[in-house]
């Protein structure tokens, strides 16, 4: 129930970080690999040779996914290219930590239009063939943030709580065609995004620790897992919900320092 073999399943943001190592883990279930990335064409070969390198299919593709424009000429061009997207995984996604009230509203909106708008113009762009299909995954990937604030993230939490609830509504209007929408929270993850904040000795490094039952930062490859288990047969009747992929965290309010 968990064989991806013969399924076609486009990551976005798939050249490094978290979308590697999901995509990394569907490649190893026998999906065909099919990444994004907006900029850098050289960034996309040498993550396409990452993936083909362990045997897995894949191919990449450059186009912006905040841009319907260049999505739905992209999606199309995979379909004829590779083969129907049975599998969407939206981790595109960028954070920038500035005090709400210091917050330019340019930088407000393009992490609202990076975070947020793009999976639902990459979903709608990808949900249409599902719906033809009768079949389909789409997983949103959310946050902690989705439920709990923090000073400087306030643009990237409203984006992701607001991707929560895109995927139970996308889940709601979606379910009666076999598309299963669900999302993946990662809590605190050793990955480029939070490498500033895991510098050693950071104070919010050792409150991470501190904060965190598991008592260490997220692998990417703890993602694996859960990323095919909502992109395969397993998770048929899964719909709407967010999967927390976070050490515990979310579940506690912690312990005092000294104890
Ligand atoms: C931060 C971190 C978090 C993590 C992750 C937690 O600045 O607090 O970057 O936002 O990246 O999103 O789920």
């Amino acid at each position: 129930m968990f064989d991806l073999n013969g399924q076609v399943a486009l990551v976005t943001g798939a050249t490094h970080g978290l979308g590697m190592a999901m995509a990394d883990a569907l490649g190893s279930a026998g999906a065909t690999l099919v990444v994004n990335g907006r900029s850098s064409q050289e960034k996309i070969d040498k993550a396409v040779a990452h993936y083909r390198g362990q045997g897995f299919g894949a191919h990449g593709y450059r186009f912006d996914v905040t841009d319907e424009a260049e999505v739905v000429d992209a999606v199309e061009k995979i379909e004829r290219e590779v083969g129907a997207i049975r599998i969407l995984i939206n981790n595109a996604g960028i954070i920038r930590r500035v005090p709400l009230l210091d917050m330019p509203l340019e930088e407000w909106e393009l992490v609202l239009k990076t975070d947020l708008t793009s999976a639902f113009i990459m979903s709608r762009a990808v949900a249409h063939g599902m719906r033809e299909r009768g079949a389909g995954k789409i997983i949103n990937i959310c946050s902690m943030m989705s439920e709990i604030g923090r000073d400087t993230v306030g643009a990237y939490a409203a984006a992701k709580g607001g991707l929560k609830m895109l995927t139970r509504n996308m889940a709601t209007e979606w379910a009666r065609y076999n598309i299963q929408v669900n999302g993946i929270g990662p809590g605190y993850f050793a990955t480029e995004q939070t490498a500033p904040i895991r510098q050693a000795g950071h104070p919010f490094n050792d409150f991470i620790i501190s904060r965190t039952p598991a008592a260490r930062w997220g692998d990417p490859a703890d993602l694996g897992g859960t990323a095919v288990f909502l992109s395969s047969a397993a998770s048929d009747f899964v719909n709407g919900q967010v999967i927390y992929v976070d050490g515990g965290i979310l579940a506690t309010i912690g312990k005092p320092a000294n104890e």
